[in-house]
Formats: structure tokens, sequence, C-alpha cells
């Protein structure tokens, strides 16, 4: 079988790219590992930055997102008891902050895929890259106990951080740079209606608690937690008890609580793996990044990936110019770093680190009163959570 370009993974990274090459009239293979239903109940990302937004509508995948995100002008900051509100909106020229859940935007994908006749196979098995170094790259995986091997002109590595992709590239041309913070987010899902109409990110003595949503009347809140703890450690009780004491006491007497419908914990990492393109094999989305969900930066790198990603695949097909292939990776890593470090700096104010000293705790508290007091703190601030332009 033959392609022009087989992309590993059906997530955000995946499905995005797949739709925006085939408006182009460019073929591809989608392959799998998990089935439809499992990667759909994946509760994961829910703010999007305006280029995602835009990039959702070149996608001709944005009329339910238009109709059903939330948009809030901005988010809160709440911290010694206080809530302060940082104005994205007007600090920006106009930029806001929608909310529309990471789960929506993959079934909004994966049913254009279906009806405009995507080639996508789900519950591929052992998926493997193939001689990417040189002209004639190849991809083998099983599916119904069936060997098949697919060559094609450019294979796109978007499955993630655990996925096969990143693991196929020769060790010694990889260079990778990690953090990892000594702590997660334990999050829940819950059908209640949202705390407060923007979001809410506390830093409190107990540890870091976001109030977030998904809709009028799905609400999601996440709590810092240690790296050893168990979501079935923490009954739907404990968690709203918890959570209440980091709240400022009007948003903590204001909670509506309700029985959890999903409970998971995430671990808090910065990884890079540069480059990011490996002859005619290249790395989207979390296959090639992680950042701290602090700065809702995790699905909207993707997005600024795969527009690079179809951008530059498009005009080879359109024109035979290689000229955007050979800076891709640079391009994607220009904004990913200043993505990297957004997040990191959101972690940094925000959480309790269990190593730090008094002085640390007061930089933190300087840091939250002059990001919510000094116009040009909170401009950087807003600038980077609207999302930085794609360039
Ligand atoms: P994904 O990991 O979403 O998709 C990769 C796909 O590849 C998966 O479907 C996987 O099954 C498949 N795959 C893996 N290995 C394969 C193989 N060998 N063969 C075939 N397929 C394979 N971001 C935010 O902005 N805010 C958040 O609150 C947030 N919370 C998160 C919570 C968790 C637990 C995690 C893990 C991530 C979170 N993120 C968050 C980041 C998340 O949204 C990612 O940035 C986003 O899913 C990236 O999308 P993809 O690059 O498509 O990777
Ligand atoms: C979410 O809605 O899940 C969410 C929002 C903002 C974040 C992280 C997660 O920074």
């Amino acid at each position: 079988m033959r392609t022009q370009v087989v992309i590993i993974g059906a997530g955000p990274s995946g499905l995005l790219l797949s739709q925006l090459l085939h408006l182009k009239g460019i073929d591809t293979l989608v392959l799998e590992r998990q089935s439809r239903n499992y990667v759909l109940s994946r509760i994961r990302a829910g703010v999007l930055e305006q280029g995602m937004v835009d990039l959702l509508k070149t996608a001709q995948v944005g009329e339910r997102l238009e109709r059903e995100a939330l948009i809030h002008g901005g988010i809160e900051l709440a911290f010694n008891g206080q809530r302060r509100q940082i104005d994205m909106k007007s600090l920006t020229g106009g930029s806001v902050v929608t909310v529309y859940g990471q789960t929506e935007v993959t079934r909004d994908l994966m049913d254009a895929r279906d009806a405009m006749n995507g080639h996508l196979i789900y519950e591929a098995e052992d998926v493997v890259p193939h001689d990417f170094d040189g002209g004639r790259p190849r991809v083998t995986y099983r599916k119904d106990g069936v060997e098949r091997e697919v060559f094609c002109d450019y294979i796109a590595g978007c499955d993630g951080y655990h996925g096969i992709s990143r693991r196929s590239v020769p060790q010694e041309t990889l260079k990778t740079f990690e953090r990892v913070y000594p702590f997660g987010w334990l999050g829940l899902l819950s059908d209640t209606p949202p705390v407060n109409d923007e979001l809410i990110y506390s830093n409190h003595e107990r540890g870091f608690a976001l109030c977030t949503m998904r809709s009028l009347t799905r609400s999601r809140y996440y709590i810092q937690c240690a790296t050893d703890e168990k979501p079935e450690d923490w009954s739907d009780d404990r968690f709203w008890d918890e959570l209440r004491k980091r709240l400022p006491g009007d948003v903590a007497e204001a909670l509506v609580t309700g029985p959890s419908i999903e409970k998971s914990i995430a671990p808090l990492r910065s990884f890079v793996a540069e480059p990011m393109r490996f002859g005619r094999l290249f790395l989207a989305g979390d296959a090639a990044h992680i950042v701290p969900p602090t700065g809702a930066k995790g699905l909207n790198l993707a997005a600024s990936d795969i527009f690079f990603l179809s951008r530059a695949l498009t005009a080879f097909y359109e024109t035979g110019s290689e000229e955007l292939i050979d800076c891709y990776s640079e391009q994607c890593l220009r904004r990913i770093w200043k993505a990297q470090r957004f997040s990191w700096w959101m972690t940094s104010i925000l959480h309790r680190f269990p190593d730090s000293s008094p002085y640390d705790l007061r930089l933190q508290q300087a840091e939250l009163d002059y990001v919510t007091t000094s116009t040009a703190a909170a401009t950087a601030l807003a600038e980077n959570y609207v999302g930085l332009p794609y360039e």
C-alpha cells in the first residue's frame, strides 16, 4: 500500500494534520493504537488560544466550537485570600480565552475525518516507522492479526510523549531537555455549575488549586497533590473539602459540589526534544514536547506545530519546495521554548514547592502582587496566555 503522508497517532495533533492536508488534496493514513472511544475518553485540556480557534475554523471544524465554546475576557488569580482579575481582552487589544474541551475538539475532528472518508485505522498494533532517513520511508503495523506495510513520502509522529516515533530516531541525534516537578494535579470533572464565570488559579499554603469548566453545567477542578497520590484515595467529599480550603472564602462558599464523573492525576513535567525533524520523519505535539498544564499550553502548542507542518507539506506538494520543511523544526522550537518559559513561570508562582524557603514564599507573593497591579507585568502574562503569534 502507498500514501503521501502516514500520521502516527489520532490525538488532536494527528487528526488536525490529517484534516488540514486532506483539504489541500494530500492523501494521509492515520494509525492509532487505541480505539476511537478510548481516545475520546481522555479528559485533558480545556482552554484554546485564538490561534488554535482560527486553525480549527480553517480545518472546517469550528462550527460546534463557535456555538458551544465559552468566551472569557480574562482569568482570576487568587492569593492571600484575595481575588484579582487579569483582564486579557483589554490588555491584548481584544484576544479572549476560549473554553472548549480537548475531548470536543477531538470529537469534531474525528467526525470531520469520517464525513470526508478519511483513512483512519484504530487499534493498529505495533506501529513502527522505517527508512525515514532515506528516500523510501515506510510504516509497518498489525491490524486484526495481519501484518501490514505502507510506503509514503513523509511520516508525522503525532503519537504523544509515550509514542514510538521519538523512540525510533537515532538517540545520538536527539537532544532532550527536562524538568520534573515534585507534584501532580488531581483533576475532577462534575456535572455542576462552574463556581465562577472565569477560571480561578489559586496560590494557597495548602497547595495550588484551579477552578475551570467545560460548559455552564459541567465543571473541572484541580488540586495540587503529591506525586505518589492515587485517585482512588480521594473520595469526592475529601476532594471537595480540600478544594474549599484552597479557595478564597466567598468562592468556597459559592462552590456547588456533586458526584465526580471523572477523577485522574496528571504528573507535571517540562520536556523538549530537539530537533523535530529526522529526514522524512517529523515529530509534532506531545511527541516532541510537554509542558505543565498551568499555562494551558500543551494542546495549543500541538496546534501551532501542526500549523507549521501542514503549511510545509502543502508547499512541498504544491510547488516541490522543501524550504518550509527544512525550517519546520526551528520554527516550532522558537514558539515552543517561549511556551515552556511561560508554563514554568506560571507553575513556579502558583504552586507550593516542598523545598521552598520563607524567602521563596515571599518572592512568590511579590510576583503575584506585581503581576496583578502592574499593567506591564499583566500584559506580559496576558499575551502569553492568549497565545503568542504563529511566527
Ligand atoms: P496525544 O497524546 O493527545 O495523542 C497521541 C495519540 O497517539 C494517542 O491517541 C495515542 O493513543 C497514540 N499513540 C501513542 N503511541 C502510539 C503508537 N505507538 N502507535 C499508534 N498510536 C500511538 N494540556 C492543556 O493545555 N491543558 C491541560 O489541562 C492538560 N491536561 C493534560 C492531562 C494529561 C493526563 C495529559 C497526558 C496531558 C494534558 N494536557 C493538557 C496536554 C494534552 O492536552 C496534550 O498537549 C495533547 O493531548 C497533545 O496532543 P497530541 O500531540 O495529539 O498527543
Ligand atoms: C482545563 O480546563 O482543564 C484547564 C484550563 C486551564 C489550565 C489547565 C487546565 O491551565
